[in-house]
């Protein structure tokens, strides 16, 4: 198809690791967390509720879902972290419908103990990361609700950079309201690579991350490049992380827990690159809310396998192919997709370079994917 069909997603499965295994490490995570509770801004968060959601009755509190697992849902509230289960009702609801709590949730619920507590109630969402179910492809899976921007951290090199997987997280993040933001991390291994990887290959890339700069910049989309090791750009991602809810979202292995240890201090797990294959570990397995100093709070995410876009419509890929609007307007077919079609006027803009053939190929590779019904 394109001189870019290396860098498609060739990510293995998922694998997660072992019930105790994973549960004695949300337990650790869960003390870290709290001692990080410091007392600031936060406490007013938790006392605000919009207008819509019922009164907070005196024997109830609000707080936010850090972490959720099948026995135990973690809720912070008031600088105290509470193990909750669902109340009666929503307990027989969650058994019917996956989605029914999500990381991020604001929720009410009743205090049972110091560090207990039973939800009553589920405020509405104001937005929603999600992916498609792997098994039905048109089901959405939510990752994590309530945020206001998703990082889409890729590295250089190790694994390498795959520029073809950024737009599905950028739809996704369009798509449920959300602001989209490109990292770029592990800058520092184009300059200093690890002795496993031959120069061509680290010349190949800084080659293609040139092209991807190119193709991108005349997107709305903020792109940081970033290093860990030598901290490059984080003061600039910690500004931007400021106040606001912010997921990071990507591959196995990109560092998305190394940056986010690298901002806060916490202790996230972090795993190693496996050197045959480049790829990570999946260290991170489950889904979680942490609080920063002042307002606001991030997300550590699993690397997922399968970023899957589910149910997309024409009009959603506009959303985040909008370089190719002032061309699909002149398209022979009002419903062209620009792939098979004559008198294509976006294949004529890529023929005459006015459309970077790394966004087409982008947009071929998504569509191929996951295409809007109507094309099917
Ligand atoms: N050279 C270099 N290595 C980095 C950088 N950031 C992270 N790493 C390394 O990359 C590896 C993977 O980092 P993690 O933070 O576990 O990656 P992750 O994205 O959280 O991975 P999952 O939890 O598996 O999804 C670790 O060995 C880190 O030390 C960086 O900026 N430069
Ligand atoms: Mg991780
Ligand atoms: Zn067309």
């Amino acid at each position: 198809m394109s001189k870019f069909d290396d860098y498609l997603d060739i990510e293995e499965e998922f694998q997660p690791r072992g019930k105790r295994e994973s549960r004695k490490e949300r337990q650790e995570s869960r003390s870290r967390d709290r001692s990080k509770y410091k007392k600031t801004d936060q406490d007013q968060k938790f006392s605000q509720l919009s207008q819509e959601e019922p009164p907070l009755g005196a024997h109830l509190k609000r707080g936010r879902i850090l972490t959720i697992s099948p026995e135990i849902i973690t809720v912070a509230s008031d600088h105290e972290n509470y193990i909750c289960t669902l109340k009666g009702a929503l307990k027989k609801e969650r058994t019917k419908q996956k989605n029914l709590i999500a990381v991020g949730d604001w929720v009410h619920f009743e205090k049972k103990s110091v560090d207990s507590g039973a939800i009553t109630h589920i405020e509405k969402r104001s937005s929603f990361l999600a992916r498609a179910d792997n098994l039905t492809r048109r089901k959405k899976q939510l990752i994590a609700v309530n945020i206001d921007q998703v990082f889409i951290v890729i590295s250089v090199v190790a694994p390498k950079f795959k520029p073809l997987l950024i737009d599905r997280y950028v739809l996704s993040a369009l798509k449920g309201k959300m602001k989209p933001i490109i990292l770029i991390n592990k800058i520092d291994l184009l300059t200093d690579p690890p002795e496993f990887i031959q120069e061509a290959d680290i010349a190949a890339e800084a080659l293609l991350l040139q092209a991807f700069l190119e193709a991108y910049k005349p997107l709305d989309i903020p792109i940081l490049q970033l290093s860990v090791s030598t901290k490059k750009n984080l003061e600039e991602l910690r500004a931007l992380m400021q106040d606001r809810t912010s997921v990071f979202a990507g591959q196995s292995g990109v560092g998305k827990s190394s940056l986010i240890n690298a901002l806060l201090g916490s202790s996230l797990p972090i795993g190693d690159i496996v050197e045959k294959t480049r790829k990570g570990s999946h260290t991170t397995t489950s889904a979680a809310l942490i609080p920063l100093e002042n307002e606001g709070f991030c997300v550590d995410t699993p690397g997922i396998k399968s970023f899957g876009v589910y149910d997309i419509s024409p009009d959603d890929l506009l959303l985040a192919f909008p370089d190719f609007a002032p061309f699909s307007l002149h398209c022979k077919f009002p419903n062209c997709s620009h792939i098979h079609e004559p008198s294509c006027a976006v294949k004529e803009a890529l023929e005459s370079d006015k459309i970077h053939p790394l966004r087409y190929a982008s947009y071929t590779t998504l569509l191929q994917e996951a295409p809007p019904k109507e094309w099917e």
